[in-house]
């Protein structure tokens, strides 16, 4: 039986969610020329007032956001409401430069944790389920967001953050937990220890996992599934727009909706900034219609996928995402071919190995240069040198034929490179060290 937490706006007619987009857009945008002197200024020098934004068809006529004008703006530039009425902030573990601080009012949680409600009935939960929240607590939005959504479900929630491997076991088992959120990269770690501490899928009382933060395969979703016993769900988001749940995978498991009636969706052309029609592939822009404190207009996200409004088996009409390909910031550029971390990760999975691996790029001579370093699974390894030339030759072959291009393997021993509990860091870029 499919479940939903708000049935009536989940799966509300097209024609319905246009016009719940309309009515705020135009509330939104007012709120924003009002109280957000920054993007007025913006909207000013593209020439356009609110008078001009009649409904979702005039979105395009208003002026980008990018990570670049919340830097600018760091830390309180694009409040849209006085801060003594925020009662919250989150933020980015962004590596360059200043982070992205996020303000939220009362409303704006309450309408981030409907989502994570919504993400988490959508994989059949409820109040009968013990969620385990092992996405880190803290400035990231991985905890708090989906604490608030299984509170609002009213599993027995358990908030025991990233980290620390052999208790999320322990309490796993002790608590019958049956509903697991973390990053995949932490879900893989996981089912490894359980692996070797010789629990099979059938020992283990999880029954769903909501996985998401970073971009991971349909391989590494079977791979997790089948190890422990669970059915896998995507959830996407960013701090920007809350955290996570602004999109979330529902029974049929392939691509995730969009909670339409707080977020507008485009994809546009990177390089044009034209919007670009429904099925192309390029940049994610969200548009958030209903957050007070930090109102998020046309935000270039620079996530790379595809948006499809293809009738749903789950009976949500919310209009779908792909899997993001990645950032466009991910994206290698190796002698010139455009190759994502993702497309690399296919083929070592199809060829067997877990998603322990990195990419390490350098250039050499002028010339770039792309190793991927995987771990063999112990199953795999060997010290027989023309069993690991064999299988470092079929990985040459393949990533050949996905890339385009030739790229350097090498084959490391089990348990080689470092786990992850949160996101995994899967590209060494030393060019840019
Ligand atoms: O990662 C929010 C989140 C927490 C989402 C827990 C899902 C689960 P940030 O740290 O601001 O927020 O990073 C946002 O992570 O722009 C994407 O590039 C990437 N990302 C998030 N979810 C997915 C996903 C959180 N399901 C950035 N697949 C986004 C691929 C994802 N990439």
């Amino acid at each position: 039986m499919e479940r939903y937490y708000q049935q009536e706006i989940e799966c509300a007619p097209y024609e319905k969610i246009r016009e719940i987009q309309n009515e705020k857009l135009i509330k939104q945008v007012k709120h924003v020329w009002d109280n957000v002197p920054y993007y007025r200024k913006k909207m000013e020098e593209k020439g356009v007032t609110p008078d001009d934004i009649k409904s979702v068809d005039d979105l395009h006529k208003l002026p980008f956001l990018s990570k670049k004008d919340l830097r600018d703006a760091y830390p309180t530039g694009l409040l849209g409401v006085p801060q003594k009425d925020c009662v919250r902030i989150h933020s980015t573990s962004g590596t360059t430069g200043k982070r992205v601080v996020a303000f939220y009012t009362q409303h704006d949680i309450d309408l981030w944790e409907d989502c994570c409600a919504r993400a988490i009935m959508a994989t059949g939960g409820s109040n009968e389920d013990v969620c385990q929240i092992a996405y880190g607590f803290g400035l990231f939005t991985g905890g708090a967001g989906l604490n608030g959504g299984s509170h609002k479900v009213g599993c027995l929630t358990v908030p025991i953050s990233s980290g620390n491997t052999e208790r999320q076991i322990m309490f796993i088992q002790d608590l019958q937990a049956t509903i697991l959120c973390c990053t995949p990269s932490y879900a893989a770690y996981l089912s490894e220890r359980f692996k070797e501490l010789g629990y099979g899928p059938d020992d283990i009382p999880l029954k769903a996992g909501i996985f998401g933060a970073e971009a991971w395969s349909e391989e590494m979703r079977h791979d997790i599934e089948k190890t422990l016993g669970i059915k896998a769900y995507d959830i996407y988001g960013l701090t920007e727009l809350s955290g996570p749940g602004v999109a979330y995978e529902c029974s049929a498991q392939n691509g995730m909706h969009i909670n339409e009636d707080h977020f507008i969706a485009e994809i546009i052309d990177p390089e044009t900034e034209e919007v670009l029609p429904e099925g192309s592939q390029g940049e994610l822009v969200f548009t958030a219609i209903d957050k007070e404190a930090f109102p998020m207009i046309r935000y270039r996200t620079r996530d790379i996928c595809k948006l499809t409004r293809e009738k749903c088996s789950c009976g949500r009409t919310h209009v779908k995402m792909a899997k993001p390909m990645g950032r466009s910031d991910d994206m290698l550029i190796i002698r010139g071919v455009n190759v994502f971390p993702s497309q690399i990760e296919t083929v070592l999975l199809n060829n067997g190995y877990a998603a322990n691996y990195q990419i390490v790029v350098d250039r050499v001579s002028n010339t770039d240069t792309l190793d991927v370093q995987v771990e063999m699974t112990p199953e795999m390894f060997t010290d027989n040198v023309g069993e690991i030339e064999e299988r470092q030759k079929k990985l040459v072959e393949d990533m050949k034929s996905m890339l385009g291009i030739k790229v350097k393997i090498s084959l490391l021993a089990p348990k080689s490179i470092a786990r992850s509990e949160g996101k995994a860091v899967r590209v060494i870029d030393k060019r840019k060290i």
